[in-house]
This record gives structure tokens, C-alpha cells and sequence, in this order.
């Protein structure tokens, strides 16, 4: 079990959460020496920056915008006085990539992985009714033993620059929100609900585990505010009559209250919007309530402008306002686990959300886009330090369950993107993962990862473990561009017809195609990176999807054009984004529009 609640922070009878969001102090350790000097107690300088936030797009230094190790933020936080005698903590939404956190100059806690929220217990250290100081490390170096993987080198002027395995900027930071919270000391610590539908009511099957003894009460209530069900009990099942079922973009949202009772007295109050709904994979359909759907949206990214990967709330309405204009009814968190408040919209829009865990770049390579699709192998889980990858990596989805099950959106897991599957040493590491993911989900919810081009019948040794086959596919892209797409078609169906072939009798999802386009190019007739090539990419894209009755979904790489490392395959960042970063639409935008619009929502059963 973990440390810590990964429950989200909110003020309730018995609960105090104080957003810390706002300008920090900040600073760079280009010499990694802030331990040792003493910057726990307070950082040097007193540049100011917000969280949360990327750190990198603010500054006009491209020795900042690199930097790769440790930076250190800075900020005051008032404790009130009637939080003595309350467990009082401190909550990181996320710090990219590891921290270590200080109060008053000692040294609290220290969390490995950048994509997924940590506590840490504060209560011994603060003075109440009084300024106490709050002091961040926070390192951005890639690893081969952390996800998502890369490495750090040494320049030969002796700075240090990150080289990721995948397609995104680093960005790092706090990039996400922080929150002060009182809790009581015997508290709702997590809790579990799993689904299942009789007639026209519905059963909650639920768990809750506290820090105490006491007696434990579940509410219901529905949208009106009226009771719908309730139960006491750390176990049970919960019946609600005439349920209203969570459907894809009719999302009905009840509110669920768990208290800790001391007889008539409230211990601990913790409140959370859920909806009733369940998730199977039968054959080769995707059924959400027992209706088969047909999956249709993006690989999106936290990204933006100025804020990088940082959470901004603008943003987030915006992209959801773009994904129902368009017709989009899911999308997957590639690659990692995103903010918190973007599955809360997403639970109460009736999106589907793939939730992937930060598991990409487990494949050796600076390009692996255009390494994989030239065949090229790596053997990257016969590494000696695979297990302590794997560690990191289950300590991730340990995290990410606990913090996103009871999310009506999620309906699937996405356990890696485009790993090493050619060699048997990556046997043995799935089996591992893949078993996890449904020790730690009462759902059950299906299990998949998006294999790489090179991962297809007769190579890829690990697609048996997914009970989703994701596929990310570029055929008119990285294979055969331009001219040569007729060609490109042709190997597209050969695949395709291989994994028919197989008769695996699972559903197939497209988790990535797409195809660079510049928002400044037209042409006639169309060229590559051009708008129209665009469209053409996605006729015949879309024709093949169609061909194969197992094709459950699409969900087009990538939702918007976003920041990676500079290079030539990419031109200020990946171009294959449906709308550009400023969030308007290219042409490709009006295509999908009216394909996702026609298509019913059950395409194919
Ligand atoms: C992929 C990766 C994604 C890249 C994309 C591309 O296969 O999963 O991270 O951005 O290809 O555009 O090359």
C-alpha cells in the first residue's frame, strides 16, 4: 500500500486544503551545490516564477530553456493556528522528475517520478499561527532507470543536456498545482467502488480504508441533491434504484460522501463526484454499459504556450470545447498521467480517457519514430539495470491507479507507449506490469500499450498481454510518404490483413497516425507537410480503418502541434497536430469533423 492518500485535496467539514499556487522563488544549481550551501534553508537570488508552471519557455536564455539538473523554488506558507492538533501536509499535483522536499530547512520527503502527485507529513516541523518556509528541489535529469527514459550527457563546455527517447520537450518543474491540508488524524485514506447493473438499478460494490477504527457512513446523492443510496461499513454494496447511468458525453455525475462517524460527531468528511457505468472488452467490441462504442479522438499533450506542461485551467476548456466541436468522444493521456482537473472535466463531459502511465522511451533510441519503422531492434529490457526500471515503473502505476480509478472517464490502461517488444527479455517485464495493473483495479478495466511500428505479427512478442491491441501506425508518414502513398496503403492492408489473420478476437485501436503538416502550407495537388497532403494522408487512412471490422477506434496523433527537441524532422516542434498549439483548426479539422459526426457511435458493434 502506499505511503500516502492520493486522494485529491479539498476542503470539507473536517478538511482545510490552501492552494500554494502563485509566484515562487526559483532558481538554477548549475553546479549542483545548493545542498551543500545550505539552500535548504533558502535559495540565492530572488528571481520570481509561477506555478504551476514549466520553468523553460519563460526565459530568454537558451541556457535556462536546456537546463538539465536541479532547480530550487522558494515560498512562505502561513499555518492558521487551529490546524494544531491536525495532521497538517503538504501535496505536489506533480514535480518533473524527482524532489526533495524542506520545511523550516529540514528535509520532509523526496518523491521519484514527475507525473503523478506525493504528500508528505509536515505536522512535526510547522510553527503554527506563523510564516513557515517551504523549499523544493527539483531534478530534470533523464535516466534509463526512471520513466519516462532517456539520458543526460556532458557537453565539452561541461553543461549537461538531456536526450530524451521520446518526442516531447522535457519540460519540468512544478508544473502542476501545490496545496497546504489539515486533515483529522483518523481520515478517509482511499477508497474502491467497482460497478455492476441489474435491470434498471444498479449495485456499488465499494471499500474504504481509514487510518482509525471508527465507524465509516457512505452517501449518495444525485444531481438534485437528493439521497440516492447509502450504507455504513468499511465494505459493502451500495443499490441505487432507477440508476442514472454515465454515458459517453451524457455524463451523469452523483456525489458520494464518505464520513467517519464517532456517533453522532463527523471525524472526517471526504467528498467526490463518481458516475455509475462499466467497462468490458467482449470479443471484439469496447462496451461501455453493455453498448458498444467506437472510439474516436486524440493522443493529446500537456502543452502550451509560454507554460509548457504546466496545468492552465484556460487551456483545458478550451481543448475540451475543440474535442466535442470536432466529435471526439476519448482521448489518451500520452504519455503520462495528466492533471488531475483534466479528468475531473472529463468525467463530467462523458469522455473516455485511455490513462497512461509515463512509461515511454523504452525503446533505445533518439528517434525511435524513425528508428522503428526502418526495423531497427534494441533489446532494451535485457539492460542490467531493467530491474530497477521496473521498480520505478510500478511504483508509477501504483501511484496512478490509486489516484485515477474512481474516474468514471477511465476506461482503459495504457501500460507503455511503443516499447521494445522483438526480444524475449521484454516478456518477462510485461508479464509483471500487466499483471499488476489488474491486481490494483477492482474494475478490471482492459489493459493495452500502443506498440511501435516494428512491433507487428511475427516480431512483436508481447501484444497477447493487452486487452486492447493499440496500434500507432504512420503509413504515408514515416513509410512511404508523398507519391508513394498508393504503396503506403498497400503495406498498411499487408499488416493489417496479418493481424487479421491471427484471429485474436480482441478489439484494435489506432492510438497513433498522422501526418506533419505546417498550418502556413497549401498546395495543389498536395505536398508533404502541406495541408492538403493532410487530408489526402487521412482518406486513405481512414479507408483502411474501415476495411477491418476489429478496428474498434482512432484516435489521430496528435490533437494539437506541441514542443519537442530541436532537430530537423521537426520544425519548431511535432506538426501533426489537428489544430496548432494556439488551438485553431488546419484543414485535416473540418474532415474529422464530419467523419466523427456520421460515424455511429456504435461504428461496428
Ligand atoms: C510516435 C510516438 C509519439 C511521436 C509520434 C511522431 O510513435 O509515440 O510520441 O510524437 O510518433 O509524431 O513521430
Amino acid at each position: 500500500m502506499l505511503e500516502n492518500s492520493m486522494l485529491y485535496p479539498r476542503t470539507t467539514v473536517s478538511r482545510r486544503a490552501l492552494s500554494l499556487d502563485g509566484m515562487w522563488g526559483f532558481c538554477l544549481d548549475p553546479l549542483g551545490r545548493g545542498e551543500k550551501d545550505g539552500w535548504a534553508d533558502g535559495i540565492p537570488g530572488r528571481d520570481l516564477i509561477p506555478v504551476p508552471a514549466s520553468f523553460q519557455d519563460f526565459y530568454t536564455e537558451k541556457e535556462i530553456r536546456e537546463f538539465a539538473g536541479d532547480v530550487w523554488y522558494e515560498r512562505e506558507m502561513f499555518v492558521p493556528e487551529e490546524w494544531e492538533g491536525r495532521q497538517v501536509f503538504l501535496r505536489f499535483g506533480a514535480a518533473t522528475h524527482r524532489a526533495a522536499v524542506y520545511v523550516n530547512g529540514r528535509k520532509i520527503t523526496e518523491h521519484e517520478g514527475g507525473f503523478l502527485p506525493f504528500c508528505a507529513e509536515i505536522t512535526g516541523v510547522v510553527r503554527y499561527n506563523a510564516k513557515n518556509q517551504v523549499v523544493v528541489r527539483v531534478n530534470n535529469e533523464l535516466t534509463v532507470t526512471n520513466i519516462p527514459c532517456g539520458e543526460t550527457i556532458v557537453l565539452p563546455d561541461g553543461q549537461k543536456m538531456n536526450k530524451p527517447y521520446f518526442d516531447f520537450f522535457n519540460y519540468s518543474g512544478l508544473q502542476r498545482s501545490v496545496y497546504l491540508m489539515a486533515l483529522p488524524k483518523e481520515y478517509v485514506f482511499d477508497f474502491d467502488l467497482d460497478y455492476e447493473l441489474t435491470g434498471q438499478d444498479a449495485l456499488i460494490h465499494y471499500s474504504v480504508v481509514t487510518t482509525g477504527d471508527h465507524e465509516v457512513e457512505l452517501t449518495l446523492y444525485d444531481e438534485e441533491g437528493r439521497q440516492a443510496a447509502a450504507s455504513m461499513g468499511k465494505e459493502g454494496t451500495m443499490r441505487v434504484e432507477d440508476a442514472h447511468l454515465w454515458r459517453v458525453h451524457h455524463a451523469y455525475l452523483y456525489r458520494l460522501v464518505i464520513r467517519i462517524l464517532d456517533g453522532e460527531r463527523v471525524i472526517d468528511e471526504y467528498e467526490q463526484e463518481i458516475g455509475i457505468r462499466t467497462v468490458r472488452v467482449e470479443g471484439t467490441s469496447i462496451r461501455i454499459n453493455g453498448e458498444p462504442v467506437y472510439l474516436r479522438g486524440f493522443g493529446k499533450h500537456e502543452d502550451s504556450d509560454i507554460v509548457g506542461r504546466g496545468f492552465h485551467p484556460g487551456v483545458m476548456k478550451r481543448d475540451f470545447e475543440l474535442m466535442k466541436w470536432i466529435g471526439a468522444n476519448s482521448f489518451r493521456t500520452a504519455h503520462y498521467p495528466y492533471s488531475e482537473e483534466i479528468y475531473q472535466m472529463a468525467d463530467r463531459e462523458g469522455f473516455l480517457v485511455i490513462d497512461e502511465v509515463a512509461a515511454v522511451g523504452l525503446f533505445e533510441s533518439l528517434m525511435n519514430f524513425m528508428e522503428a519503422s526502418s526495423g531497427k531492434k534494441t533489446a532494451f529490457f535485457a539492460k542490467e539495470t531493467t530491474p530497477i526500471l521496473l521498480k520505478a515503473h510500478k511504483k508509477a502505476l501504483e501511484e496512478l491507479i490509486a489516484r485515477d480509478k474512481n474516474h468514471p472517464c477511465v476506461i482503459a490502461w495504457s501500460l507503455l507507449n511503443e516499447p521494445e517488444t522483438t526480444d524475449e527479455a521484454a516478456v518477462p517485464y510485461f508479464e509483471e506490469i500487466f499483471e499488476l495493473a489488474h491486481e490494483l483495479d477492482v474494475q478490471k478495466r482492459p489493459r493495452t500499450f500502443a506498440l511501435i511500428m516494428n512491433s507487428v505479427p511475427g516480431t512483436c512478442k508481447c501484444y497477447q498481454f493487452s486487452d486492447i491491441i493499440a496500434l500507432n501506425r504512420y503509413y504515408g508518414w514515416y513509410v512511404r510518404g508523398g507519391y508513394e502513398l498508393s504503396e503506403a496503403e498497400a503495406l498498411f492492408r499487408r499488416e493489417m490483413d496479418a493481424w487479421k489473420a491471427l484471429d485474436l478476437k480482441k478489439p484494435f485501436l489506432f492510438t497513433e497516425y498522422g501526418a506533419d503538416t505546417l498550418s502556413s502550407e497549401h498546395k495543389l495537388p498536395s505536398v508533404m507537410w502541406s495541408q492538403e497532403y493532410q487530408d489526402a494522408y487521412l482518406r486513405i487512412t481512414n479507408e483502411v480503418f474501415d476495411s477491418y471490422d476489429f478496428v474498434k477506434g482512432e484516435q489521430i496523433w496528435n490533437f494539437a502541434d506541441f514542443q519537442t527537441t530541436e532537430g530537423i524532422l521537426r520544425v519548431n516542434g511535432n506538426k501533426k497536430g489537428v489544430f496548432t498549439r494556439q488551438r485553431q483548426p488546419k484543414d485535416a479539422a473540418y474532415l474529422l469533423r464530419k467523419r466523427w459526426k456520421e460515424l455511429p457511435p456504435d461504428f461496428k458493434g
